[in-house]
């Protein structure tokens, strides 16, 4: 059976991790078996960050390729009757969450003085309290690096905000009233998008852009909606 190799569920969500998340709900909508193989350190996984999965003795990461190798695999089981320009679409709203709203939740949750120690004490729970702090920030300071080197951390707190409640803003105007991203019927955006969605609504940690999520109606329903489709083991 294939295997999920990921974080374990946190925050009352199946994933804290939205690329984790994605090809779980992923997995779920396609109707795939698979089995979670939770893991502490992704630094341990094929190129260091996680999620990544092992199946027929193929040992894939990245959610982008996992989703490409599992269509492949599967003959796109999400596609419906979508066209390309739709797909196309999607393919860039992926993008941006994946690569502008993302760094904006990492921001939030690893760099922010009074967020920072929730996440701490969550990822690092295993870890005695004294060597937690050490190890939190030897962690902390990894991810300022890349923050840095992506551009997100070289923006204050307000800026990053701004640009990720643009990217809230876009999303809630391009699902309208319908019941997905994908249209009438769910479709492989939506595994991403939910994923994000929840990771914001759902977040461990308060920011301007998790209470600008939750004024968004549309969203809000749409979490509710899909986390009782996808994910009824977690939905509240
Ligand atoms: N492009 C990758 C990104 C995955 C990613 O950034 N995963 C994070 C967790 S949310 C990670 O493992 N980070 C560990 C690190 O960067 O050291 C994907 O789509 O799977």
């Amino acid at each position: 059976m294939l295997e999920l190799h990921q974080f374990a569920p946190q925050f009352g969500l199946p994933n804290p991790s939205p690329f984790c998340m994605k090809i779980e709900a992923y997995l779920r909508l396609a109707g795939i078996e698979y089995e979670t193989k939770p893991i502490t350190d992704p630094g341990k996984g094929p190129n260091g960050k996680a999620p990544w999965i092992v199946d027929d003795g193929k040992t894939i990461p990245d959610s982008r390729f996992i989703m490409e190798y599992l269509n492949r695999k599967h003959g796109y089981p999400l596609k419906g009757d979508l066209s390309e320009e739709q797909l196309a679409r999607h393919h860039a709203l992926r993008r941006m969450l994946d690569e502008s709203t993302y760094w904006a939740v990492v921001y939030e949750r690893w760099i922010v003085p009074e967020n920072a120690p929730t996440i701490r004490d969550a990822f690092f729970s295993s870890i005695p309290a004294p060597m937690r702090k050490l190890i939190f920030t030897v962690a902390q300071r990894g991810v300022k690096r890349a923050l840095f080197g992506q551009g997100t951390g070289r923006l204050s707190r307000d800026e990053i905000n701004h640009l990720a409640k643009l990217d809230i803003e876009a999303m809630s105007q391009i699902l309208g009233d319908r019941d997905y991203f994908g249209g009438e019927k769910v479709a492989e955006i939506d595994a991403t998008t939910m994923s994000y969605i929840a990771s914001l609504i759902q977040s461990p940690v308060r920011s301007e852009t998790c209470d600008y999520i939750k004024t968004k109606d549309n969203l809000v329903a749409y979490h509710e909606r899909m986390m009782k489709e996808v994910f009824p083991d977690y939905a509240s």
